[in-house]
């Protein structure tokens, strides 16, 4: 660079002012360019370092006892994509997991173990592996493990999304364990069940009243159209969870999917600009991350980052649960998709 520009940057500099034109491209990438990279958790190798932080720390210590999976593009920055974080939460025989509430949305993925539940705004819901669990913004939530066994779930947050739009707001609730308000199933019985109450009239982007979407009710929907005709060649047999009310996803910053690939199948290759973490709730096969190859197998968790083309091959019948930003990507026009 001339003297001459050094200079005029220095002297703009202590105004304030920096020169677009060194900084355009960057700026104004020709197609996504995310930070994040690919990658892959293998359950099986972390579990052991999950179950060991229950001899750390106590849940009530912690608040939550989770091992953040962190995107190693994103090192100290607690997300998995730009706009997400993912953790994995365990909680002890007898331990409670105090009530709060917050602006970031939540959803649980269950893993390992049963007897636990998490409660929402008053109604508790057992959690059994591969329920699909949210809590929506603002609403009160806290865990328990009423059984004898460890239980391990996956969070998904949008708190990378709250965070850089500056609206996080956060508050404990007066007792550590909400009371409980309605029986177990309420919500599902009112809001889940292809009917409504007569005075619900919910606006486009509330969340669903359904919190728990339960495993072997989606199981038996990907069973039903897997044996009923052929696989899309870019997606398997995938469907979206919806609010139901409304047909628009379960929170309004987060969409989730569950996804059947039958043995042997391959996808045909895809991007989007909604970077999707992936979890593998049964079977195995490989995902190909634009070219380099993950072996998954259950449980294993994986990101695959924005624009980045994702084949998903199964060696058994595998069942995947995805979840990303598109519902704001689509809000605000920017979603794409290219089917290769
Ligand atoms: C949270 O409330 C939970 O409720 C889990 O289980 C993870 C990470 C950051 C902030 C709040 C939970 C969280 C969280």
């Amino acid at each position: 660079m001339s003297a001459q520009r050094r200079a005029y940057y220095d002297r703009i500099a202590a105004h304030g002012l920096t020169p677009l034109w060194e900084v355009l491209g960057a700026l104004v990438p020709p197609s996504p360019r995310s930070p994040a990279q690919p990658a892959l958790w293998r359950y099986a190798e972390l579990r052991q370092y999950v179950m060991e932080a229950g001899e750390v720390i106590t849940a009530e210590e912690a608040e939550r006892r989770v091992l953040i999976l962190e995107n190693p593009g994103l090192r100290g920055q607690s997300c998995i994509t730009q706009s997400l974080y993912a953790g994995l939460q365990l909680i002890l025989p007898g331990e409670v997991a105090p009530a709060h509430r917050h602006t970031q949305s939540a959803l649980r993925l269950v893993l390992d173990g049963e007897g636990a539940y998490t409660a929402v705004d008053g109604e508790r819901t057992t959690m059994r592996r591969g329920d699909f669990i949210i809590t929506p913004a603002w609403t009160f939530h806290d865990h328990g493990n009423l059984g004898d066994q460890p239980v391990v779930w996956l969070d998904g947050l949008d708190i990378p999304t709250v965070r850089f739009l500056d609206a996080g707001f956060a508050e404990k609730a007066a007792t550590h364990t909400q009371s409980v308000a309605r029986p177990e199933g309420d919500a599902l019985a009112r809001y889940g069940s292809n009917l409504l109450p007569m005075d619900y009239a919910p606006k486009p982007a509330d969340p669903t009243r359904v919190f728990v979407y339960p495993h072997d009710k989606t199981r038996v929907s990907l069973q039903a159209i897997a044996s009923a005709g052929a696989p899309d060649p870019h997606l398997g047999h995938k469907l979206r969870y919806v609010n139901p009310a409304t047909g628009a996803s379960p929170m309004p910053t987060i969409a989730a999917f569950t996804q059947w690939l039958p043995a042997g199948f391959e996808t045909r290759g895809l991007r989007s600009t909604d970077g999707t973490i992936h979890v593998c709730l049964e079977g195995e096969g490989e995902a190909e991350i634009a070219g380099t190859t993950y072996r998954y197998a259950e449980n294993d968790v994986f990101v695959v980052p924005s624009w980045h083309t994702l084949k998903l091959r199964a060696s058994r019948d595998a069942m995947l649960f995805s979840f990303s930003d598109r519902p704001v990507q689509q809000a605000l026009g920017l979603w794409r998709e290219e089917r290769l």
